[in-house]
């Protein structure tokens, strides 16, 4: 075997249509639900280099430049993906890990999703492993649930599964990137604090005290099914009501969680606001919005309207910035010397995310 083991790639953010919120089982990330979404090009990417090696004395992981303390568990929880990977490779050797999110830095996005998935794809390879997609899903999904949605492009659906050790529980394409090529999302990043409560314990507490939750399990595999015929037909005026209830109807459920969990703000209402207001003007369906955890607005439209929800998003005081993403293909190998962030003895190059060329440079 060679003494170092490396490989480098890109993944990309993906947006649910349907939304994951609440797990059947913490330690494994399966969902109680099955959800949709579309992966994002790469306006929103992370880019990850992979070093395994016998040389190495423990795991060290590089974020954007800065060393990662792995005895923080929140962190070491999310590394996982390199003892499953070390596991199947038959390997103990450590790995150095190097990432850096090509995420604008006003916008104060999480990027669990295109980071764990980035990781498994980049971990899975230098390993040698050959895993089918469906196993990279499961891979990815144990570092973040929303993750084992980006090692695909397109439409995906992520299936809840039914066994308990989580082998029915990925994400699979239902329709390739190209199937709806005018599909466009406005990302309008609106002024906010940090977020409050965390995706993982937020969920954890909605199970625990939300009678709504029980409510929104009984309806959400029609509305996946009704998703996904509109998705097929490319009906857009269906697809952005469904979307728009299902958001709404997941910050209900927060809401209705104790303590409350509110990650929509003043800024995120106005928005709401002036999309249900210019469907209303149009007298049809232009746009539909979706809001994760957190204040930013996610508006789906489509390639003619797309002018004219700019405009609309631009005039909303509030709205700091916005980020035009179309549908992504998926997760990329990247095999040239100069895109790789570490050696391939493993050392930390010094590269950043260049917010002038959008693009990763060394220093
Ligand atoms: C989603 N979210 O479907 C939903 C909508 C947030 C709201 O997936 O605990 O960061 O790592 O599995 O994947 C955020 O959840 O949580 C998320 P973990 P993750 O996109």
């Amino acid at each position: 075997m060679k003494n170092y083991l490396r490989a480098t790639f890109e993944a990309t953010a993906n947006i649910a249509v349907v939304k994951y919120w609440g797990k059947r089982d913490e330690k494994l990330i399966l969902p109680t639900n099955s959800n949709l979404s579309f992966t994002m090009d790469d306006k929103l990417k992370t880019r990850t280099t992979v070093v395994f090696s016998e040389d190495f004395k423990e795991d060290e992981l590089y974020l954007n430049g800065q060393k990662i303390d792995l005895n923080d568990q929140s962190a070491s929880e999310r590394m996982i993906q390199l003892d499953l990977v070390r596991k199947s490779a038959g390997f103990n050797h450590k790995a150095r890990v190097a990432s850096i999110n090509c995420f604008p830095t006003a916008a104060g996005f999480a990027s669990s999703a295109s980071g764990m998935a980035a990781l498994a794809c980049s971990s899975a390879t230098a390993a040698n492993l050959k895993l089918s997609n469906k196993e990279l899903s499961i891979l990815a999904r144990r570092g973040s649930g929303s993750a084992c949605r980006s090692v695909l492009g397109g439409f995906v659906q992520w299936h809840r599964g039914k066994n308990e050790d989580g082998s029915d529980s990925y994400a699979s394409e239902i329709f390739p990137a190209s199937h709806w090529k005018e599909l466009v999302n406005v990302i309008a990043v609106v002024d906010s604090e940090k977020k409050k409560t965390s995706s993982r314990s937020g969920m954890k507490q909605t199970i625990l005290t939300s009678k709504l939750f029980e409510k929104r399990l009984q309806t959400i595999n029609e509305t996946i099914e009704d998703t996904i015929r509109a998705v097929e037909k490319r009906d857009f005026e269906s697809f952005a009501k469904l979307i728009i209830k299902e958001s709404n109807n997941m910050h209900a459920v927060m809401l209705d969680t104790y303590p409350p969990i509110m990650y929509l703000n003043d800024n995120s209402r106005k928005v709401i606001d002036k999309i249900i207001e210019l469907n209303e003007n149009k007298g049809k369906m232009i746009a539909g919005y979706t809001f994760d955890a957190g204040p930013n607005a996610h508006v789906y439209t489509i390639e003619n309207n797309l002018e004219v929800v700019k405009e609309t998003l631009k005039e909303i005081p509030g709205v700091k910035e916005l980020i035009v993403c179309r549908i992504g293909n998926g997760p990329k190998q990247l095999t040239n010397e100069s895109e790789h962030l570490l050696t391939v003895e493993g050392k930390v190059k010094d590269m950043f995310f260049d917010e002038k060329t959008k693009s990763i440079i060394s220093r």
